[in-house]
């Protein structure tokens, strides 16, 4: 049985499988778990990233305001499904870095991943078009900016929690000005999380007969979860319908020392915009997911995802329940 590499987690928030779902992921049956004007000024709080933190949790929340105006925001939960979000975004202060690039122009999408005692936030990043910014916490009280890990376009950067072969290691997927109708996921490295490079392709989308939820583009979710078999992935795919976009996920399974090697990846989706909330919303029919939490104890999963660019959700899987089916479903 697959194993997740990692720490327990016994208060992971967690609902069990409702009888008679065939699903491997399965919905929390009280989402969303964060409405969309739970903050004091918000129009929408959504693709959002949560961590264990003290005896509960913290996250890093994307907040639009009623100017839609996209920006960061701390939180906190005793039980990563109650939250307290804080009325002021995010406060960067620079590590070696020019007030130039502090500069808040649009902030969105974050990830947040604990990686030795820091906790490390990858974000969309205004700089002259978005690319991906860079920041780290001890304590989510103060907050320390770097470098952008990329030239502008990016939209969709996630570090691995740990460093490869003695290398920072990120996944991103190159994009537009726009709203990007390509995308692919790359993996970069970096000796010392400013300079990036040996930039290698680690997968596309998909030719539409074989998969069509993930052939338009693709991006990385939450950051890779550490197995004894490898990283397990959970990522975006993107369908082009006659009424627009459409976002699923799905999951992959990279090799542990080289995660530029794909060795599974799933046909089917896990999840896609079926419940009211996913389809109903500032931008309809988007499920994304930005953050996992792992209990490597008991194999549970919990994602936290984006619903309709409005609201919340969390949904649930096993580390073996779902190898088994990627290895089962695999394109
Ligand atoms: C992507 C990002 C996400 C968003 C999605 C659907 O390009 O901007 O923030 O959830 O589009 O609108």
């Amino acid at each position: 049985m697959a194993k997740i590499i990692g720490e327990a987690l016994p208060n992971i928030p967690w609902e069990e499988k409702p009888a008679g779902c065939k699903d491997v992921m399965w919905r929390y049956s009280a989402n969303p778990i964060i409405r969309r004007d739970e903050q004091k000024n918000s129009n929408s709080i959504f693709n959002s990233a949560a961590v264990p933190f003290g005896d509960g949790y913290a996250g890093v929340f994307r907040c639009d305001d009623r100017a839609r105006r996209m920006n960061l925001f701390a939180g906190f939960s005793k039980d990563g499904i109650h939250w307290e979000i804080e009325d002021e975004p995010l406060v960067f202060e620079g590590d070696g870095i020019p007030d130039e690039i502090l500069k808040v122009q649009y902030r969105y999408d974050a990830r947040v991943l604990k990686f030795d005692d820091r906790y490390f936030i990858c974000w969309c990043n205004g700089y002259h078009g978005p690319t991906i910014g860079l920041g780290y916490t001890y304590d989510f009280k103060k907050f320390y900016q770097l470098e952008n890990a990329f030239l502008p376009y990016n939209r969709n950067g996630v570090l691995f929690p740990r460093k490869i072969n003695g290398k920072y290691v990120m996944l991103s997927r190159p994009s537009d000005t726009g709203h990007t109708a390509f995308g692919d996921i790359y993996l970069s490295e970096s000796p010392d999380l400013v300079y990036w490079g040996r930039h290698r392709y680690v997968m596309g989308t998909s030719p539409f007969e074989e998969s069509a939820w993930q052939c338009t583009k693709i991006g990385p979710g939450p950051a890779p979860i550490e197995t004894d078999e490898g990283w397990l992935l959970f990522y975006h795919g993107v369908l082009t319908s006659c009424n627009g976009y459409v976002y699923s996920f799905g999951a992959a399974l990279l090799d542990l020392d080289d995660p530029t090697k794909v060795l599974y990846r799933s046909r089917p989706y896990l999840i896609s915009p079926q419940m009211d909330y996913e389809c109903v919303g500032d931008v309809p029919n988007v499920t994304f997911p930005c953050a996992a939490l792992t209990d490597a104890a008991t194999g549970r999963i919990a994602i936290y995802y984006g619903c309709a660019d409005t609201v919340t959700g969390l949904a649930f899987t096993k580390v073996d329940e779902v190898l088994d089916w990627l290895k089962k479903n695999s394109l």
